[in-house]
């Protein structure tokens, strides 16, 4: 029954785009010897859907010029290890992750069920891994999560039948200790339809979700909404008559509205609404107007008003599966969008996902320039601190054989939060893996920016009157010795006052 309902998604979720290139048949790519199809393109991820470049016999590629940094301050940036999530010997697919604190919440899914692990400790140590679909012989993926405080929300798509695809949703209101019952927010009408590809976004009580339907060969954008923390949800309202091409939308917020992004036809889409949800605007068109391929998007907002959408695209490629990261930004709530931006120049990236707030713009994206036919991806970034008008230069965040792909990021207090999934143990199934970054001026333990005595206080405070760590720790380590002690807090001194060293930089 579930490899019925497998391949049957699979058709259904495949139309969607075989409309826009029925020319391209070949669903499948080559990245050294190694050859990788399709699995299952009605995944959450949409991983390894890719529509070929139509343009792919391009001769040379066109050289772009990158923003680059174009400040000489000392800021630091600091990367944990990467850290090990999944351990099982099926293959774990589109990992999502949601933070609250020092609390990481991530699900994903392995054989057509979801699951949940947390860690409690800022992603040091994990905790156990939870099934939070029912076992099953039905299809449950395309899971999405969102957290506000210590209420966790996850929803996902599951057929119970043909005929029956449902939105499953599921909190816990004590920061993924214990989990409430598995509840449908949205079902199969009267008629046969299906329902994927959900996304969720959370502000104080209110809970929102954007799910893509198929009806009678039609694909659209719906929207439910609770006031209740996921207590009842709202009729079904539109969103879009476009779909999401395989690949599920992404919904985020800022304190003007909800903004939602899709890729329908090769074009990349966004909706906006005013009022939490119960109208949307037309469909705003966000990739170029022209014959290059757009696909992959993502979206994130910020609290300054402004919105930022990433997606790939063959526009400069000239290389069949592969293109460059196109970011768009609107700073006004999505009122009017600016030009389109080029992130990377090597013609070699795919997934991009971007995240945003007040302080900094993160992007990061799947890139092949380090497959030499080997079948290695990695992972890159690169951060803005002016709302994406200029970009940091990239950085490079894995280091490992095989593939590093589908990043998804997020941001809380100040700092970046990161899970993928990584072939590193082949011939091992892939695993879902987990790094954090940060970025911090040297001596600047209370983070404000500025090193002056009150870091020499805070410093003091928390070394000696159990006053708040450093959030970043490296901050504080003043001396660069990897320890936090007084020794810091006389190195910071006899720098300020009695023109010592400077606090040890990167
Ligand atoms: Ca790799
Ligand atoms: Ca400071
Ligand atoms: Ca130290």
């Amino acid at each position: 029954m579930k490899r019925g309902f497998f391949i049957f998604s699979l058709l259904i979720v495949f139309s969607i785009c075989l409309f826009a290139y029925a020319e391209d048949s070949e669903y499948g790519r080559i990245v050294g010897d190694r050859k990788y199809f399709v699995e299952n393109p009605a995944r959450g991820g949409g991983r390894d859907y890719i529509v070929k470049n139509p343009r792919a016999t391009l001769p040379q590629p066109i050289a772009v010029s990158l923003a680059k940094m174009d400040s000489t301050q000392e800021e630091c940036q600091v990367w944990t290890e990467d850290q090990r999530v999944s351990f099982s010997e099926l293959t774990p697919y589109s990992p999502r992750i949601a933070v609250n604190g020092d609390t990481i919440h991530v699900v994903w899914e392995q054989w057509y069920e979801v699951f949940y692990k947390r860690s409690l400790d800022g992603g040091i140590t994990w905790g156990d891994t939870v099934p939070l679909s029912l076992i099953d012989t039905y299809g449950s993926f395309m899971q999405d999560i969102a957290v506000e405080h210590n209420i966790v929300y996850v929803v996902w798509a599951k057929a119970s039948s043909e005929q029956d695809q449902r939105i499953y949703f599921r909190k816990s209101t004590d920061g993924g200790t214990n989990w409430g019952s598995i509840c449908p927010i949205a079902l199969a009408g009267p008629d046969y339809y299906g329902l994927y590809c959900p996304t969720i976004t959370v502000k104080d009580s209110l809970v929102f979700v954007v799910y893509q339907k198929h009806i009678d060969g039609h694909h659209c954008l719906r929207f439910k909404k609770s006031l209740n923390w996921g207590e009842t949800w709202s009729g079904e309202i539109p969103v879009s008559e476009r779909g999401s091409d395989g690949i599920s939308p992404k919904m985020v917020h800022n304190y003007a509205g909800l903004y939602v992004v899709h890729a329908s036809g090769l074009i990349i889409w966004c909706n906006r609404s005013t009022n939490w949800g119960d109208s949307w605007s037309d469909d705003i068109f966000i990739s170029d107007m022209d014959s290059s391929t757009a696909q992959w998007p993502s979206i994130g907002a910020d609290d300054n008003g402004a919105v930022y959408i990433t997606w790939f695209d063959y526009k400069y490629s000239p290389y069949g599966w592969t293109g460059d990261i196109f970011l768009r930004r609107s700073t006004n709530n999505g009122e009017t969008w600016g030009s389109i931006m080029v992130l990377t120049d090597n013609h070699l990236c795919i997934e991009s996902d971007v995240c945003a707030d007040k302080s900094s713009v993160h992007v990061v994206w799947h890139d092949e320039r380090h497959n030499t036919g080997n079948g290695n991806v990695e992972i890159y970034h690169r951060r803005s601190t002016n709302l994406g008008a200029t970009w940091l230069e990239e950085t490079r965040l894995t280091d490992a054989p095989y593939q590093s792909g589908d990043p998804r990021i997020t941001k809380d207090n100040s700092k970046l939060y990161m899970v993928w999934v990584d072939n590193r143990h082949e011939p091992d199934a892939q695993a879902v893996y987990f790094k954090k970054g940060a970025w911090y001026y040297p001596g600047d333990a209370n983070g404000d920016t500025i090193v002056n005595s009150s870091d020499v206080v805070y410093l003091i405070n928390f070394l000696f009157k159990a006053g708040p760590a450093p959030n970043v720790y490296e901050a504080g380590d003043a001396n660069g010795d990897a320890v936090l002690n007084s020794a810091d807090v006389v190195h910071l001194i006899n720098y300020l006052f009695k023109e010592g060293p400077a606090p040890v930089g990167c």
